[in-house]
């Protein structure tokens, strides 16, 4: 599901689920498209598929839940996967500010990359957005367990959709800063090591955000999107939800 208001990106949403779900995944999508905070849509665009390919099953990340100030943990994390903190920091203030050409909000993550700091995505517009994921009812029960009541619907579709971008050849790590002005929970994700989860990485109320994808210069830029956006991922157990830092 994608809306939009005047051509502006408002929300978006993608989930594969079983056949006996359609209905209800696509009347939850409309719900939510029509209930954002971010604007009520002048256009909702759904698309139901069958799955064509055959699906990756592949266990979760595992969340960290980072109780300091982001700007206590962001260039730490930015080191241990090898973004240069005031690279990375850079792209956190351009998220901030709307990181399309015209100051806006991108449909999709822009892609980085590493040392260069050179922006690979094809389109500065819209950016590339990732598709075709899913998880298995078991893993979702573990998430639910282990995260408690810090378990949010949210938390369960970007770790996910990031879980899937982590598992790319070439991938550093992934930075989420919500474009909703009431959600200020973010993440930064690096592969093989988890999902650290950032509280108030951003001023409430502000409608800005994006996803920023560090790449290494090995990676294969088509690839990776005809990936991002044809290749089912589905979660299939989870690991953990932690509160302490697994370095340090
Ligand atoms: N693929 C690529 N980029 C995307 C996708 C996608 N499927 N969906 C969203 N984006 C980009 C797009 O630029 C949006 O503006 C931006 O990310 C933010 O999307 O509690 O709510 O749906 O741990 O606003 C993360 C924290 C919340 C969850 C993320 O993102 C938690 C969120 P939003
Ligand atoms: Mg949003």
């Amino acid at each position: 599901m994608r809306s939009s208001k005047s051509g502006a990106h408002l929300c978006g949403a993608e989930a594969i689920v079983d056949e006996n779900s359609i209905s209800k995944t696509v009347y939850s999508f409309v719900k939510r498209a029509l209930s954002s905070k971010r604007g009520i849509p002048d256009s909702v665009n759904l698309k139901v598929e069958a799955v064509k390919k055959e699906p990756v099953y592949s266990p979760l990340l595992p969340v960290f839940h980072v109780s300091q100030p982001p700007s206590e943990v962001l260039a730490e994390l930015f080191k241990v996967a090898s973004v240069p903190p005031s690279l990375g920091l850079s792209f956190y203030s351009l998220l901030l500010k709307g990181p399309s050409p015209t100051g806006e909000v991108m449909r999709g993550a822009l892609i980085v990359e590493i040392p260069s700091g050179k922006r690979l995505e094809p389109d500065k517009f819209k950016g590339v957005r990732a598709s075709c994921l899913g998880i298995t009812s078991r893993a979702l029960k573990e998430l639910k367990e282990k995260a408690g009541k810090f378990y949010t619907d949210r938390l369960k579709d970007a770790l996910v959709l990031t879980s899937k971008i982590c598992s790319y050849p070439n991938v550093l790590g992934e930075l989420c800063v919500s474009d909703d002005p009431d959600y200020t929970t973010g993440y930064f994700s690096i592969p093989k090591i988890g999902y650290f989860r950032l509280f108030n990485l951003k001023p409430y109320g502000l409608s800005k955000g994006g996803r920023v994808i560090f790449v290494n210069s090995n990676l294969e830029v088509p690839a990776f999107i005809e990936y991002l956006k044809e290749f089912p991922f589905i979660g299939n157990s989870f690991p953990g939800y932690y509160f302490e830092l697994p370095f340090r």
